[in-house]
């Protein structure tokens, strides 16, 4: 029992207010775990209801044959993968995908495109009407295609569209070693064109493709560096596809996910911190501790983009035990 001459542990106001923000971000991550999601559940329990966890939906809308050379992604023309291209889904195919998501509990419809950037044209055109289609839905309709200009941002916008995800993936010096075909200045433009234009950014990065705790570090300093900050954070774990170069990296400790989403949270207050790729191979219990430490948001359905993802119906169970709810979409 803690005696009255005994101090409580230090909590991350403890630092001192000359603290940089790279020394702040590391004394709030390598805090001691309790204080660490305690201080999380403070946070996340301010803003946020803590038994609500917003369910999304991915959907592929071109696969595969990508020019650009991710060290992580199947879709790379550069790898070897299993995966077969497909050209841009059609109008109907999509919206089939959109209604049988928000049928099954997703506010949050999120299409993806394997494409280096848009390009002006039929293509785009045809993005910009599923765009409005599925904000007829009165779902939230995010899109990651890739490199924006600011005048085709500011056309989704009009479109209605919800939110953008261009992930800045790992930290700035890492950055190269995963992806050589674009920098990560490239990034911070699309980005910038995305808030520009009035659209949520979301903005999150991938653990396990063999960076150090400082990279991880360092990518949420990159991200905390945003103006204005991500209104959406997934945090991936890296699923490893055969025929890429990180087929082989070993899995992220659990503990240290927990720490990152946990830490996160605490320089996030508001925003959606989505618990993204890699749950498949996730126990329940490491998901909860996940939920726990201030994820609110998961992938649902079986599919993400390319990878297999848990059931939905392992999902609800998930949810039942902890006594947690989606979350309805807010008025
Ligand atoms: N082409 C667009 C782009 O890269 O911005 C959009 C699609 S891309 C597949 C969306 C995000 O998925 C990537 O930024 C990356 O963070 C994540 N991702 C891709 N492959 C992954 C994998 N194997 N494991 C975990 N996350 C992955
Ligand atoms: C994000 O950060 N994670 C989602 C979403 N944004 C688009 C995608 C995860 C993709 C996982 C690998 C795949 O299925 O191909
Ligand atoms: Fe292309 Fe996006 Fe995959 Fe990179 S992550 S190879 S840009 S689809």
């Amino acid at each position: 029992m803690l005696r009255a001459s005994e101090s409580i542990p230090a909590s991350p106001s403890a630092l001192s207010p000359n603290a940089t923000l790279k020394q702040r971000i590391t004394q709030i991550y390598h805090q001691p775990l309790p204080d660490l999601l305690f201080e999380a559940q403070r946070v996340h329990r301010e803003h946020h209801n803590p038994h609500a966890v917003q369910l999304c939906t991915l959907c592929n809308i071109k696969t595969g044959a990508c020019p650009e050379d991710c060290g992580y992604c199947s879709q790379s023309a550069h790898h070897k993968t299993d995966l077969k291209p497909e050209p841009l889904l059609n109008l109907d195919a999509v919206m089939t995908e959109a209604r049988a998501a928000k049928a099954s509990g997703a506010t949050r419809f999120c299409m993806g495109a394997a494409w280096r950037d848009v390009k002006d044209g039929n293509q785009f055109e045809q993005v910009l009407e599923m765009v409005r289609q599925v904000a007829a839905l009165e779902m939230e309709v995010c899109c990651t295609l890739g490199m924006l200009k600011p005048h085709q941002a500011k056309r989704l916008k009009a479109a209605g569209l919800t939110a953008y995800n261009h992930n800045l993936d790992t930290s700035p010096h890492y950055y190269e070693h995963i992806v050589s075909t674009r920098t990560y200045r490239d990034r911070l433009e699309t980005i910038r064109a995305v808030s520009d234009a009035g659209i949520s950014v979301c903005c999150g990065g991938i653990l396990g493709m063999g960076e150090s705790v400082q990279d991880r570090l360092d990518f949420l300093e990159a991200l905390c560096g945003l103006n204005p900050p991500p209104e959406s954070i997934p945090i991936n774990c890296l699923v490893p596809v055969p025929g890429t170069p990180l087929q082989d990296a070993p899995p992220v400790e659990p503990i240290e996910l927990v720490r990152m989403i946990a830490t996160t949270r605490i320089l996030f207050p508001v925003a959606m911190v989505r618990l993204s790729a890699g749950r498949l191979t996730m126990s329940d219990e490491l998901q909860a501790l996940c939920l726990l430490a201030g994820a609110n948001s998961i992938f649902t359905g079986p599919k993400l983009l390319t990878t297999p993802n848990p059931e939905s119906s392992h999902d609800e169970q998930l949810l039942q035990k902890l006594g947690m709810i989606p979350k309805p979409l807010q008025g």
